[in-house]
């Protein structure tokens, strides 16, 4: 076989490290990003969000002669794509608005030859292909396949090497030679099986993370009823061996995990029971902190004015803010008195929320109580200007005099 040749439809954050992990692996890659501002900023050799590891993969890839392009005619030869954009989702239905892979999908279509190969890897939820993908495919036959992403923002290139993946296809062939390109760069077992079950695989896979996680934070309120300490039930109760209870935090964020589930959830309100509740519970992990802080800046005589925010993204140590646990926050604290709090995020460089500060020593000059939503490397680094302040610490990473936790 010839070198294969494939197009990545979607430059973000799995588009990307996939596109730089296929090239390293040797297979020949255009990366295709409707943003030519994105574009841009890749032919210049500069990456458009942080992850550690990704710099290097990327010097690799440019050696290795990774071209992008924002135009659409430049790919009017090729006949492998896999798209790679991302699938919002609607808060209030709870379903996913599949308007970009839609859209990703008609484009390469409407300009691939017959044969082609179109491979998803964006989140979608079961069925999505069959219900507004497929339907889309006229006269000239293509081969669709579904390949859902499987990697951990914060450990990206370890994972895409080392995770292994399900490829959804019609056809055994296919799924054969698309396994061949993904096994350039993929050193995890491969498995090939039906569109439908890769599509389901990818949502349960998630939706398991969250039960668990939801199970710890449940943990979190019944043992301060019980008034015991969580973290002491969780490190005994690990120990036997085969229990294996995830870390309570703040609540779930990110694109995925607090996605995902409500997608079974939407689409069987029957039958997904405990996959709900378990959403639920995540969800009030942010009002349950506040009500927690409450009591100390009351026992402190701290007013709500000087109560800080650290940490505005999803998880430690990504930029990745997307549905995170302080937002859930503040939007909690708009609704119900207007107003917000100082908050610092050392990942962002940009300012996402109101009374957001850039400096952390500036942040901490206008805070009394740090309400600790992430346990970033900085804050660890920096645990030392905490000194003076009350510090509630909803992820236990600190060990100071007086902090407080779950
Ligand atoms: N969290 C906890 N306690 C824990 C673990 C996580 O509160 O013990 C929180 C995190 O702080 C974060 C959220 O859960 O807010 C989700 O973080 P995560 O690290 O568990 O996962 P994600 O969302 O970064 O990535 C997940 C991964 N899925 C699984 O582990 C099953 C990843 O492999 C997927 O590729 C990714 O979703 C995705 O894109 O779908």
């Amino acid at each position: 076989m010839n070198k294969e040749k494939v197009v990545v439809v979607g430059m973000g954050y799995i588009g990307l490290p996939t596109s730089l992990a296929l090239t390293n692996g040797g297979i020949d890659v255009v990366g295709y990003d409707l943003d030519a501002r994105k574009i841009e900023t890749l032919k210049k050799g500069q990456l458009t969000f942080k992850e550690d590891g990704l710099m290097d993969l990327f010097e690799e890839a440019k050696k290795k002669g990774i071209s992008f392009t924002s135009n659409i005619k430049d790919l009017v030869n090729e006949n492998f794509f896999i798209i790679s954009v991302p699938t919002p989702y609607d808060k209030d239905s709870k379903k996913i608005d599949p308007s970009y892979v839609v859209s990703a999908f008609s484009s390469i279509y409407s300009i691939c030859p017959e044969g082609s190969i179109i491979v998803i890897e964006s989140t979608i939820s079961p069925g999505t292909i069959d219900k507004t993908v497929r339907p889309l495919v006229k006269e000239k036959h293509v081969n669709l396949v579904h390949c859902p992403e499987r990697i951990i923002p914060g450990n990206m290139v370890y994972e895409l090497k080392h995770n292994s993946r399900t490829i959804g296809a019609d056809d055994a062939e296919i799924g054969e030679r698309v396994k061949k390109v993904y096994s350039s760069f993929c050193e995890g077992n491969i498995v090939i099986t039906s569109i439908k079950v890769a599509e389901m695989t990818k949502v349960v896979e998630n939706t398991f993370r969250d039960i668990n996680i939801a199970y710890a934070n449940e943990l979190v309120k019944i043992c301060e009823k019980a008034g015991v300490d969580v973290y002491e039930v969780i490190r005994i109760s690990n120990a036997h061996p085969r229990v294996n209870i995830l870390q309570p935090g703040p609540g779930v964020g990110g694109h995925c995990i607090s996605v995902d589930p409500w997608f079974l959830v939407g689409d069987y309100p029957m039958e997904a029971n405990l996959i709900k509740q378990a959403r639920l519970i995540n969800d009030s992990m942010p009002e349950y902190v506040l009500t927690r802080v409450s009591k100390v800046a009351e026992k402190n005589n701290i007013s709500f004015d000087r109560i800080g925010i650290y940490g505005l993204t999803y998880k430690e140590n990504v930029d990745d803010f997307r549905e995170s646990p302080s937002l859930q926050m503040l939007e909690f604290r708009q609704q119900t008195c207007s107003k917000s709090f100082v908050s610092f995020d050392p990942m962002l460089e940009t300012k996402i929320v109101e009374g957001q500060e850039m400096d952390f020593k500036t942040f901490l000059s206008k805070v009394d109580l740090v309400i600790v939503m992430q346990n970033h490397k900085h804050l660890l680094d920096n645990k030392n200007l905490l000194k003076g302040k009350i510090v509630f610490d909803t992820k236990n990473c600190l060990d100071i005099d007086g902090v407080y936790k779950y």
